[in-house]
């Protein structure tokens, strides 16, 4: 039976992804690279370093900047996103999860925080649920990011539990995969198209109810 929940932050509990994708087209504009779909949700989920190489890769650029300049690239849109995220409060937790965690928490049902993101502490103090979780996986601790298995192992970690008895809950295709390859459940938030590897998938956050999961998997 299940008895944890992986959650992923930008995208599944927090209204981040917005904040994220402003911060780096900033930063393609200024380096004259096209902003598109395939960036937008491409960037999702992977760590910064990787979102940088996505967006120079794009337009075939990357060569052109030695390891200091990507570095400075990639803090300075560190530095943007800090700005956006001071902004956020309780108000910013997206629909439904509120409700979510706390139906979870009357259950008795553990919760970590399986996050690419090195700035998801500071996050989650600021829409004040830090409380709901046993721990969060610290990102530059594990050894590969998503779509690599290990943050969601990590996460299972922390909850004590066996991967088969965790779900995880992801709005990015590569964050399914890592659940997938973890051995846990993954519930996909968002297009199913582009989530069609999600074991459960839910259009939005708000549709996203404790009783739905128990009854797609006869639990
Ligand atoms: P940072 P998640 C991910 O968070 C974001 O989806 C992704 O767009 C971002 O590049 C990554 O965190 C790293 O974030 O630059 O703050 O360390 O969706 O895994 O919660
Ligand atoms: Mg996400």
């Amino acid at each position: 039976t299940i008895k944890g929940f992986a959650f992923d932050l930008d995208g599944v509990l927090a209204d981040t992804a917005r904040f994220h994708s402003q911060a780096w087209r900033q930063i393609a504009d200024e380096l004259d690279i096209p902003w598109t779909e395939a960036l937008e949700s491409g960037i999702k989920g992977i760590d910064r370093m990787s979102s940088l190489m996505l967006i120079l890769n794009s337009k075939g650029v990357a060569d052109n900047y030695s390891d200091e300049e990507k570095e400075a690239l990639a803090k300075r849109k560190n530095d943007h996103y800090k700005e956006l995220i001071s902004t956020l409060t309780p108000d910013d937790v997206l629909p439904g999860m509120h409700e979510f965690l706390a139906d979870l928490k009357a259950n008795d049902l553990k919760m970590s925080i399986a996050s690419a993101s090195k700035n998801a502490p500071f996050i989650l103090d600021k829409l004040q649920i830090s409380d709901y979780f046993v721990g969060v996986v610290d990102p530059s601790k594990v050894k590969q990011g998503k779509p690599a298995p290990d943050i969601f192992a990590e996460a299972a970690k922390i909850l004590n539990l066996p991967p088969e008895q965790v779900v995880g809950l992801e709005d990015s295709e590569a964050g399914i995969t890592s659940i997938n390859d973890a051995g846990e459940i993954s519930v996909g938030i968002g297009d199913a198209l582009q989530l069609h590897a999600a074991k459960i998938n839910f259009p939005s956050t708000k549709d996203v109810t404790l009783a739905q999961i128990k009854a797609h998997l006869n639990w």
